[in-house]
Protein backbone atom coordinates (compact mmCIF):
# COMPACT_ATOMS: atom_id res chain seq x y z
CA UNK A 1 0.00 0.00 0.00
CA UNK A 2 1.32 3.65 -1.06
CA UNK A 3 -0.40 6.69 0.64
CA UNK A 4 0.58 9.74 -0.83
CA UNK A 5 -0.79 13.01 1.15
CA UNK A 6 -0.54 16.22 -0.85
CA UNK A 7 -0.52 18.51 1.83
CA UNK A 8 1.94 21.39 4.02
CA UNK A 9 2.47 20.39 7.59
CA UNK A 10 1.09 24.03 8.65
CA UNK A 11 -2.22 23.74 6.62
CA UNK A 12 -5.20 22.70 9.49
CA UNK A 13 -6.92 20.76 6.91
CA UNK A 14 -3.79 18.94 5.84
CA UNK A 15 -3.00 18.52 9.84
CA UNK A 16 -6.55 17.04 10.22
CA UNK A 17 -5.57 14.31 7.51
CA UNK A 18 -2.33 13.78 9.44
CA UNK A 19 -4.06 13.26 12.60
CA UNK A 20 -6.32 9.96 10.89
CA UNK A 21 -2.95 8.32 9.51
CA UNK A 22 -1.27 8.90 12.88
CA UNK A 23 -3.97 7.79 14.99
CA UNK A 24 -4.62 4.48 12.38
CA UNK A 25 -1.04 3.68 12.02
CA UNK A 26 -1.14 4.10 8.79
CA UNK A 27 2.20 5.06 7.08
CA UNK A 28 1.93 7.68 4.65
CA UNK A 29 4.83 9.92 1.98
CA UNK A 30 4.22 14.19 2.21
CA UNK A 31 4.04 15.40 -1.18
CA UNK A 32 4.73 18.63 -0.05
CA UNK A 33 2.55 21.66 -1.62
CA UNK A 34 4.90 24.20 -2.28
CA UNK A 35 2.68 27.47 -3.44
CA UNK A 36 5.83 28.97 -4.95
CA UNK A 37 6.61 25.72 -7.20
CA UNK A 38 4.38 26.05 -10.43
CA UNK A 39 6.09 22.33 -11.36
CA UNK A 40 4.68 21.32 -8.04
CA UNK A 41 0.89 23.37 -8.01
CA UNK A 42 0.64 21.69 -11.49
CA UNK A 43 1.17 18.13 -9.93
CA UNK A 44 -1.01 19.42 -7.00
CA UNK A 45 -3.71 20.61 -9.36
CA UNK A 46 -3.94 17.58 -10.90
CA UNK A 47 -5.19 15.92 -8.19
CA UNK A 48 -6.73 18.75 -6.46
CA UNK A 49 -8.33 20.50 -9.38
CA UNK A 50 -9.39 23.47 -6.37
CA UNK A 51 -5.92 23.53 -5.08
CA UNK A 52 -7.18 22.74 -2.04
CA UNK A 53 -5.13 20.87 0.55
CA UNK A 54 -4.95 17.76 1.93
CA UNK A 55 -5.08 15.87 -1.08
CA UNK A 56 -4.42 11.46 -1.12
CA UNK A 57 -3.40 9.02 -3.76
CA UNK A 58 -3.56 5.85 -2.86
CA UNK A 59 -1.69 4.28 -5.58
CA UNK A 60 -2.67 0.69 -4.55
CA UNK A 61 -6.55 0.89 -4.38
CA UNK A 62 -5.90 3.63 -7.61
CA UNK A 63 -7.51 6.42 -6.38
CA UNK A 64 -7.31 10.13 -5.52
CA UNK A 65 -9.59 11.97 -3.09
CA UNK A 66 -9.61 15.17 -1.82
CA UNK A 67 -11.77 16.82 1.04
CA UNK A 68 -10.82 15.68 4.00
CA UNK A 69 -13.48 13.87 5.32
CA UNK A 70 -13.54 11.70 2.58
CA UNK A 71 -9.71 11.19 3.16
CA UNK A 72 -10.32 10.01 6.37
CA UNK A 73 -13.56 8.02 5.82
CA UNK A 74 -10.92 6.20 2.98
CA UNK A 75 -8.75 5.83 5.71
CA UNK A 76 -10.61 4.34 7.80
CA UNK A 77 -11.52 1.69 6.21
CA UNK A 78 -8.09 0.82 4.99
CA UNK A 79 -7.30 0.59 8.38
CA UNK A 80 -10.00 -1.86 8.56
CA UNK A 81 -13.03 0.09 9.69
CA UNK A 82 -14.87 1.36 12.69
CA UNK A 83 -12.39 3.49 14.35
CA UNK A 84 -12.69 7.00 13.67
CA UNK A 85 -15.96 6.79 12.02
CA UNK A 86 -17.82 4.36 14.30
CA UNK A 87 -19.49 1.27 13.47
CA UNK A 88 -22.28 2.38 15.36
CA UNK A 89 -24.71 4.13 13.01
CA UNK A 90 -25.95 6.42 15.43
CA UNK A 91 -22.13 7.39 16.99
CA UNK A 92 -21.06 7.64 13.24
CA UNK A 93 -24.10 10.31 12.56
CA UNK A 94 -22.79 12.28 15.49
CA UNK A 95 -19.33 12.22 14.26
CA UNK A 96 -20.19 13.35 11.17
CA UNK A 97 -22.07 15.97 12.38
CA UNK A 98 -19.63 17.61 14.35
CA UNK A 99 -17.27 17.36 12.20
CA UNK A 100 -19.65 19.16 8.89
CA UNK A 101 -20.41 21.55 12.05
CA UNK A 102 -16.81 22.15 12.36
CA UNK A 103 -15.55 22.58 8.31
CA UNK A 104 -18.75 24.58 7.56
CA UNK A 105 -19.41 26.88 10.32
CA UNK A 106 -15.46 27.28 11.63
CA UNK A 107 -13.34 26.15 9.33
CA UNK A 108 -14.85 27.68 6.20
CA UNK A 109 -15.71 31.23 7.73
CA UNK A 110 -11.70 31.35 9.48
CA UNK A 111 -9.99 30.70 6.26
CA UNK A 112 -11.98 33.49 4.87
CA UNK A 113 -10.98 35.84 7.79
CA UNK A 114 -7.38 34.94 7.08
CA UNK A 115 -7.47 35.56 3.03
CA UNK A 116 -9.33 38.94 3.65
CA UNK A 117 -6.25 39.54 5.22
CA UNK A 118 -4.03 38.87 2.52
CA UNK A 119 -6.32 40.42 -0.35
CA UNK A 120 -5.07 43.58 -2.43
CA UNK A 121 -4.86 47.15 -1.00
CA UNK A 122 -8.83 48.27 -0.84
CA UNK A 123 -10.24 44.72 -1.45
CA UNK A 124 -10.62 43.39 1.78
CA UNK A 125 -13.83 42.69 2.96
CA UNK A 126 -14.34 43.88 6.75
CA UNK A 127 -18.22 43.24 6.53
CA UNK A 128 -18.10 39.77 5.42
CA UNK A 129 -14.93 39.02 7.63
CA UNK A 130 -16.91 40.27 11.18
CA UNK A 131 -20.06 37.98 9.43
CA UNK A 132 -17.38 34.90 9.77
CA UNK A 133 -16.78 35.26 13.32
CA UNK A 134 -20.12 35.88 14.02
CA UNK A 135 -20.52 32.50 12.64
CA UNK A 136 -17.38 30.75 14.85
CA UNK A 137 -18.97 32.22 17.90
CA UNK A 138 -22.03 30.82 17.06
CA UNK A 139 -20.24 27.53 16.60
CA UNK A 140 -18.77 27.50 19.82
CA UNK A 141 -22.14 27.98 21.27
CA UNK A 142 -23.53 24.78 19.87
CA UNK A 143 -20.26 22.66 20.58
CA UNK A 144 -20.06 23.70 23.99
CA UNK A 145 -24.06 22.63 24.04
CA UNK A 146 -23.01 19.74 22.80
CA UNK A 147 -20.19 18.61 25.07
CA UNK A 148 -23.00 19.37 27.75
CA UNK A 149 -23.79 15.28 27.77
CA UNK A 150 -20.12 15.19 29.38
CA UNK A 151 -18.89 13.02 26.32
CA UNK A 152 -14.71 13.19 26.87
CA UNK A 153 -14.10 13.33 23.02
CA UNK A 154 -16.14 15.61 20.03
CA UNK A 155 -18.78 12.87 19.28
CA UNK A 156 -18.77 10.73 22.23
CA UNK A 157 -16.16 8.08 24.45
CA UNK A 158 -13.87 7.47 21.18
CA UNK A 159 -11.40 9.37 19.62
CA UNK A 160 -13.29 9.88 16.08
CA UNK A 161 -13.02 11.80 12.62
CA UNK A 162 -14.72 14.52 14.84
CA UNK A 163 -12.00 15.02 17.14
CA UNK A 164 -9.57 15.14 13.70
CA UNK A 165 -11.26 17.83 12.55
CA UNK A 166 -11.51 19.82 15.64
CA UNK A 167 -7.81 19.70 16.68
CA UNK A 168 -6.64 21.96 14.24
CA UNK A 169 -9.36 23.72 13.63
CA UNK A 170 -9.71 24.95 16.92
CA UNK A 171 -6.38 25.50 17.51
CA UNK A 172 -6.08 27.99 14.85
CA UNK A 173 -9.81 29.51 14.87
CA UNK A 174 -9.57 30.36 19.08
CA UNK A 175 -7.07 32.67 17.79
CA UNK A 176 -9.38 34.55 15.82
CA UNK A 177 -12.66 34.38 17.57
CA UNK A 178 -11.50 33.49 21.29
CA UNK A 179 -13.68 30.70 23.08
CA UNK A 180 -14.37 32.81 25.86
CA UNK A 181 -16.40 31.90 28.59
CA UNK A 182 -17.20 27.94 27.31
CA UNK A 183 -15.27 25.72 29.98
CA UNK A 184 -16.63 22.06 27.99
CA UNK A 185 -14.77 23.84 24.86
CA UNK A 186 -11.63 24.36 26.52
CA UNK A 187 -11.71 21.58 27.95
CA UNK A 188 -12.08 19.23 24.61
CA UNK A 189 -9.25 21.70 23.12
CA UNK A 190 -6.91 21.08 25.97
CA UNK A 191 -7.00 17.42 25.73
CA UNK A 192 -7.17 17.15 21.76
CA UNK A 193 -3.71 19.12 22.27
CA UNK A 194 -2.36 16.34 24.33
CA UNK A 195 -3.59 14.12 21.83
CA UNK A 196 -0.04 12.06 20.33
CA UNK A 197 -1.23 12.13 17.37
CA UNK A 198 -1.95 16.06 17.00
CA UNK A 199 1.43 16.69 19.03
CA UNK A 200 3.09 14.88 16.12
CA UNK A 201 1.24 16.92 13.91
CA UNK A 202 2.08 19.83 15.32
CA UNK A 203 5.66 19.05 15.45
CA UNK A 204 5.69 18.57 11.60
CA UNK A 205 4.50 21.60 11.14
CA UNK A 206 7.00 23.63 13.85
CA UNK A 207 9.71 23.74 11.11
CA UNK A 208 7.51 25.98 8.86
CA UNK A 209 7.24 29.07 11.67
CA UNK A 210 3.56 30.25 12.49
CA UNK A 211 1.74 32.63 9.95
CA UNK A 212 -1.45 33.17 12.00
CA UNK A 213 -1.74 36.04 14.54
CA UNK A 214 -0.69 34.90 18.25
CA UNK A 215 -3.40 33.09 20.85
CA UNK A 216 -5.53 35.48 22.59
CA UNK A 217 -3.46 35.47 26.20
CA UNK A 218 -6.50 35.72 28.34
CA UNK A 219 -8.55 33.27 26.79
CA UNK A 220 -6.90 29.93 28.31
N1 LIG B 1 -13.34 21.48 2.90
C1 LIG B 1 -11.96 21.29 2.53
C2 LIG B 1 -11.17 22.52 2.94
C3 LIG B 1 -9.72 22.43 2.50
C4 LIG B 1 -8.99 23.74 2.67
O1 LIG B 1 -9.56 24.83 2.73
N2 LIG B 1 -7.65 23.64 2.70
C5 LIG B 1 -6.81 24.82 2.84
C6 LIG B 1 -5.65 24.51 3.76
S1 LIG B 1 -6.09 24.53 5.43
C7 LIG B 1 -6.16 25.15 1.51
O2 LIG B 1 -5.81 24.26 0.76
N3 LIG B 1 -5.96 26.42 1.23
C8 LIG B 1 -5.23 26.84 0.07
C9 LIG B 1 -5.97 27.84 -0.75
O3 LIG B 1 -7.14 28.11 -0.46
O4 LIG B 1 -5.37 28.34 -1.69
C10 LIG B 1 -11.43 19.99 3.17
O5 LIG B 1 -12.04 19.54 4.14
O6 LIG B 1 -10.45 19.42 2.67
Amino acid sequence: MALHLWSHPYAGYGQKAAVALYELGLPFELKLVRQDDPAVMAGFRAVSPFAKMPALVDTEADRTLFESSIVIEHLDRLAGGGRLIPADPDAALEARFIDRILDTYVGGPMNRIVLNKFRPEGQADDYGAAQDAGVIATAWGLLEMRLGDGRTWGAGETFTLADCAAAPILTYARRLVPFGDRPRLKAWHSRLMARPSFVRALEDAAPFGDLMPAPPPQDD
